[in-house]
């Protein structure tokens, strides 16, 4: 592999892996390096039970090159972790990228080099690389949050991270287990669980909004229907909110300028239809409290239908904003709290005291159990970047610059940190979107960066200060026009002790990409070329 690079990719995950073809195809040396032992990111890591995406499976997946999409044969509406992985494996070996990549090694430093301008790189295996630019695929859900726990050395059973799940299957087969945290993961995971242990506890800090995932298996004819049309719906797809469901109707009345009926009859469809875009029943259910409510309300009457326990109904449902924090997607999850074997205990007023040998205690009574799993999620966004030191100009590091939160200019790059491009980084839709769509969208517009600095004899390209503040100011006031930043997400960083409460993520994915093209078409305002 060669030491000298003209890119280095982080992450082999869907950013890194379609950064190392493109890069490829420009005639770049191009290297990727992921701490896994194989290809996949998210998908690599997350393998707890009922692991799944709540994006189609026919849209998030690449749309880059039409015989992959018609080739893939995706089995199910919501793709489980197996599926998602095979696919992206078959990406790499379809695409020759495995000679690229180098697996199960880890980035410690990367610094940039002010007089030979480039990028030095040391990885924990000792080696070292020196790269023109560096792209950081990192994933914006892969540094996975562990709380702190007094105590939790003490335990004597086994513990688990969702988000860092063994790869040899777990059998909770007998079992007394914990499941700390009630977020997708959570949601997805403990309906499982529940059926293999001998008994299941779930600790609840906040309860979640969930709405049904109505999976099941992809009809042949529904199928052949969007491949016939592939390309257009990927566009009709880019063009939509959240860069997917680009077909379904765009909701153009306020919730509260209908009748209770129609309201209501505009959910009933959303239900029966299934998944996150429950949320696009009404134009202003993220802008407006009241319009808010109505979902609220909506979703909790639901909850207490399938839950039996009045208390415990009341237990699960949420006071906040629908859709401040993701919204979670239902197969079985509410129903799962009837089963007699299943408590729940609310850690809301009271946290979790310590942690023992034998189990979990909260206000003074201990939870006996015999394994934990700590589905307490991501230090979203910013974690995976955090934990590797990065120092641009002057010695500066990513840490420090962004001590207060993050800065970006379009999500893709920070001041001071020449030729290095975030994919999917703050600043940018991410989150807020079908994943896949904004990764291709950012390493397409990283690609052609690259390309014009290749025809135009540019050796450098950095965001300057004053347009990354500028952009700063405009992702903060457009979060601000909604009701994101009203409830301690993760797209806050509110779920990680210390860490700066900045909405992380940009809401409006179509508008944003038309602005990254028009700065392309602009010849980069905001960015200096050296
Ligand atoms: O993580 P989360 P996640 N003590 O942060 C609780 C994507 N995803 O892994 O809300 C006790 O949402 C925390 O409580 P609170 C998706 O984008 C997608 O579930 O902070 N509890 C919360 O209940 C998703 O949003 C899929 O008060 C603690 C839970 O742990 C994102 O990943 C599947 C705690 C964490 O929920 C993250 O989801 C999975 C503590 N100290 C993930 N710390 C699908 O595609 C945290 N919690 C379906």
């Amino acid at each position: 592999m060669a030491a000298e690079l003209d890119v280095l990719v982080v992450g082999a995950g869907f950013a890194g892996l379609y950064m190392v073809h493109r890069a490829r195809g420009l005639g770049l040396s191009v290297e990727a390096v992921d701490a896994a032992d194989g290809v996949g990111g998210t998908w690599w890591w997350n393998r707890y039970p009922g692991a799944r995406c709540d994006v189609p499976s026919l849209e998030y997946s690449y749309g880059f090159d039409d015989d992959l999409q018609q080739e893939w044969e995706w089995t199910e509406r919501y793709a489980t972790q197996p599926e998602i992985l095979s696919y992206l494996e078959h990406v790499a070996d379809r695409f020759d990228l495995r000679s690229h990549l180098t697996l199960g090694t880890r980035i410690d430093r990367l610094s940039f080099d002010e007089d030979e301008l480039r990028w030095r790189i040391h990885l924990d295996d000792g080696s070292a690389r020196s790269a023109r630019f560096v792209v950081m695929a990192t994933g914006c859900l892969s540094a996975a949050n562990m709380p702190d726990i007094a105590g939790a050395d003490d335990f004597v059973g086994r513990t688990f991270h969702t988000g860092r799940w063994p790869h040899d299957p777990v059998d909770f087969a007998g079992r007394r287990v914990a499941v700390i945290g009630t977020g997708s993961s959570g949601v997805q995971s403990i309906p499982i669980i529940a059926e293999q242990a001998a008994h299941l506890t779930v600790f609840q800090r906040t309860p979640a909004y969930a709405v049904p995932a109505h999976n099941g298996p992809l009809h042949p004819a529904d199928v052949a229907e969007i491949k016939a049309d592939y390309r257009n719906w990927r566009a009709v797809a880019r063009d939509s909110r959240p860069g997917y469901g680009g077909h379904v109707p765009r909701p153009e009345l306020s919730a509260l300028s209908v009748s209770d009926e129609e309201r209501t009859a505009a959910y009933d469809t959303r239900w029966e239809h299934g998944g996150l875009l429950f949320l696009g029943a009404f134009n202003d259910l993220l802008l407006n409290t009241e319009a808010n409510d109505t979902a609220a309300d909506y979703l909790r009457a639901r909850i207490a239908e399938v839950v039996d326990d009045p208390a415990t109904a009341e237990m699960l449902s949420p006071d906040t904003i629908v859709g401040c924090k993701r919204l979670c997607l239902d197969s079985g999850y509410f129903a799962t709290y009837n089963r007699d074997d299943v408590d729940l205990v609310d850690i809301s007023a009271s946290p979790i005291d310590r942690i023992e040998a034998g189990g979990i205690v909260v206000d003074g009574r201990l939870h006996e159990v015999d394994d934990i799993v700590f589905a307490t999620g991501f230090d979203a966004m910013t974690g995976a970047l955090d934990r590797i030191h990065i120092e641009g100009r002057d010695g500066r590091t990513l840490r420090d610059a962004w001590a207060a939160g993050p800065t970006t200019l379009l999500g893709l790059q920070v001041a001071g940190f020449p030729n290095l491009f975030t994919v999917t980084g703050p600043g940018s839709p991410s989150v807020l979107t079908n994943m896949v769509s904004s990764i291709e969208h950012h390493v397409d517009w990283i690609s052609d960066v690259l390309a014009s600095m290749t025809t135009q004899g540019r050796t450098t390209v950095e965001a300057t200060e004053a347009a990354q503040q500028e952009w700063v100011a405009w992702v903060n006031a457009v979060a601000d026009l909604t009701l994101f930043p009203s409830c301690n997400s993760w797209y806050l960083g509110a779920n990680v002790p210390g860490k700066p409460r900045v909405f992380m993520p940009l809401p409006g994915f179509p508008d944003y990409v038309a602005h990254c093209t028009t700065v392309a078409e602009s010849d980069y305002p905001g960015f200096t070329f050296g």
